[in-house]
């Protein structure tokens, strides 16, 4: 079985009646929303979401999930998504599918923050995976620069021959750090930068992270 899958199933356990859900983005977020999609529809699961990205919300709304504005959910109970990198610590990167800025928003108006990965997620430390760094338009070659002159080792996302642009019409500088000592001193440091909107690193920000392991057991860390 798709290991992204056995994490994301598992997590969506933790969903009950009634609750507000926050939806991830990517590709083990993507089968938490399929699941949540079958329990609507054969269980008749109430729940009410948000989604943390277009595609995410085309997904739930494709299932018959209900969405609610973010204008009226209030604070949520659970988020479900996935990540890019996570420590020891529980610390994660975040960000390889684009949808850092509006996940780390939903992250921090949720009771609990879930995060399903397969193994090959799981690190000492955090840094091999690329930094993502979004980046607003104006003035963008200043703020790369910016970044470049702290060592970030800043390259632009691409799209074909054009730069990416997220949701939020931002770009994303991912930046090749290597190793991270001190992620939340970093962090701070890179959301100084004028023109950096956020970054991908969560830290002190997972509740739980459920990782599924190629010999089909699943460990749960909290
Ligand atoms: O963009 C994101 O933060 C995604 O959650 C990403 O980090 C995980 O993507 P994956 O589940 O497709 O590996």
């Amino acid at each position: 079985m798709d290991l992204k899958r056995l994490a994301a199933e598992r997590a969506v356990e933790y969903v009950k009646d009634g609750m507000k859900v926050g939806l991830g983005t990517g590709s083990t977020a993507y089968w938490a929303i399929q699941r949540l999609g079958e329990r609507v529809k054969n269980e008749g699961l109430q729940i009410e979401t948000v989604a943390t990205s277009q595609a995410s919300e085309d997904q739930a709304r494709e299932l018959g999930i209900p969405l609610v504005p973010f204008s009226e959910i209030g604070r949520l109970d659970i988020t479900i998504d996935g990540a890019d990198e996570v420590d020891g610590r529980l610390n994660l990167i975040k960000g390889g599918g684009g949808a850092l800025l509006r996940e780390k928003i939903v992250a921090m108006n949720s009771r609990r923050l879930v995060i399903v990965v397969d193994e090959s997620k799981v690190v000492h430390t955090l840094g091999k995976f690329p930094l993502p760094v979004e980046i607003v338009p104006f003035a963008c070659e200043w703020t790369y620069h910016a970044l470049d002159q702290m060592g970030c080792h800043p390259a632009w996302r691409m799209n074909g021959s054009e730069k990416y642009k997220t949701d939020n019409g931002n770009y994303i500088a991912d930046c090749k750090l290597g190793r991270i000592s001190d992620a939340e001193a970093l962090n701070q440091k890179l959301n100084m930068i004028p023109g950096v909107v956020d970054n991908g690193l969560f830290v002190d920000m997972a509740d739980t992270i459920v990782v599924a392991h190629a010999d089909g057991t699943i460990e749960i860390k909290r």
